[in-house]
């Protein structure tokens, strides 16, 4: 190859390596932990387009999330939602499941990633729903440790 070529080459590669992933987040202004969220994906490497919205009910509806797994935001990625506080290794694990609609940590447990206010952390799970419309338990969480 030609040493312009191979220079060319090296740059596209990088482009590709580098080219961070993008998540749509969706939020109430008022939201003070979905800022905290928003503010752990950037740190780890995510690109976010942040919505405020007025009517996040309406929101959650439209992208897909059921009441049983909602959470305070609504995150996008490949179409694919992320409900809540959830994890960044289960947003990777997502990225490569085409059998899964999105993926949830129900409610605000304390400890996930931007509940941390100082009360003890909880116990909770990361839950996707299948394109089938069925749960998966994906993994145990106590504040940002696995649990196994
Ligand atoms: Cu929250």
């Amino acid at each position: 190859m030609k040493p312009y070529l191979t220079a060319v080459a090296a740059l596209l590669m990088s482009g590709v390596a580098h080219a961070a992933d993008v998540i749509d987040v969706h939020r109430d202004a008022n939201c003070g932990c979905c800022k905290d969220w928003i503010k752990y994906l950037e740190a780890n490497g995510f690109e976010v387009r942040d919505h405020v919205e007025s009517d996040m009910p309406a929101v959650k509806q439209r992208l897909g999330v059921v009441p049983r797994l909602g959470s305070c935001h609504t995150g996008m990625i490949d179409g694919k939602f992320i409900e809540g506080h959830v994890p960044v290794a289960q947003i990777r694990e997502l990225k490569t499941r085409d059998d899964l609609a999105g993926i949830a940590v129900p409610g605000m447990p304390a400890g996930s990633p931007g509940m941390n206010y100082g009360q003890p952390h909880q116990r909770y799970q990361v839950i996707a729903l299948t394109v089938e419309g069925r749960d998966q338990v994906l993994a145990d969480y106590l504040g940002s440790q696995p649990v196994r």
